[in-house]
């Protein structure tokens, strides 16, 4: 059940988007650019069963990294907001490859959580242990071949995204800080603070970043990574009117 502050009638009010808007927001993709093709399939199919004047489809980050496919993923990715309405967020993981090509030190770290496919994604060929050397090589080899594309379509990544009574963000958000004072940190990389919190925040805030097994709706949040590059489940979650379902 719906409780808020901000709707105490004796007839509670659940959250909703706006009227004539269905929002398709889709968990952690990592890499698995054949998921992403079937999802786009299933969100074409549910179009054309439920016609509606406006759809939006938001992808909540951490597009690459550890699945085999992320230069596949980001094609794709570019490719539908051709045709279709999309809001891309950024992940903690997009932040990563954004810096390693400014500092390629950071591959140590950023190795540990699923560097090595996104390099091969792009025809790069990392050692398991790159030293300082190879470190450097590799974010010069990246730099010449990664499209330029890419490059912007990283760069122009949002953090959030407000839409009727939720709030739409990679990780989480710091509980007891504003909604529109959060820090890109805690946004990009927020686990059990947020995740703990069961009172209510300013919106539902619908998040991917800690894998489940299921979706997790809760009254305050709606989690939707479920492990899509170890599951091959990519869990997309509709928004319309007061309603909500998953494909
Ligand atoms: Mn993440």
């Amino acid at each position: 059940m719906w409780k808020s502050p901000l709707f105490r009638s004796a007839d509670p009010v659940r959250p909703a988007v706006p009227d004539g808007l269905r929002i398709y927001a889709t968990g952690d993709i990592h890499g698995r650019a054949d998921l992403l093709d079937q999802l786009f399939l299933r969100i074409d199919q549910d179009l054309e069963a439920r016609p509606i004047e406006r759809a939006v489809e938001v992808f909540l980050g951490d597009y690459i990294d550890r699945g085999p496919d992320s230069a596949g993923v980001l094609n794709r990715l570019i490719r539908r907001a051709e045709t279709h309405q999309t809001l891309c967020l950024k992940g903690n993981h997009e932040v990563c490859l954004v810096e390693f090509l400014e500092n390629p030190a950071i591959l140590k770290d950023w190795a540990r959580f699923g560097a090595l496919t996104t390099l091969l994604s792009y025809g790069l060929k990392p050692s398991i242990n790159a030293g300082p050397m190879e470190q450097a090589a590799l974010a010069e080899e990246l730099s010449r071949t990664i499209p330029a594309s890419h490059r912007r379509f990283l760069a122009e990544l949002p953090l959030s995204f407000t839409c009727g009574d939720y709030f739409f963000v990679h990780a989480g958000v710091r509980p007891g800080a504003p909604l529109s004072r959060q820090r890109d940190e805690d946004l990009l990389w927020i686990r059990e603070d947020f995740l703990a919190h069961e009172e209510p925040f300013e919106k539902v805030i619908v998040h991917g970043h800690t894998p489940t097994k299921d979706p997790e709706v809760r009254p305050n949040r709606i989690g939707i990574d479920t492990g899509a590059y170890a599951t091959g489940r990519l869990t997309c979650l509709w928004l319309e009117g007061d309603n909500i379902g998953f494909l």
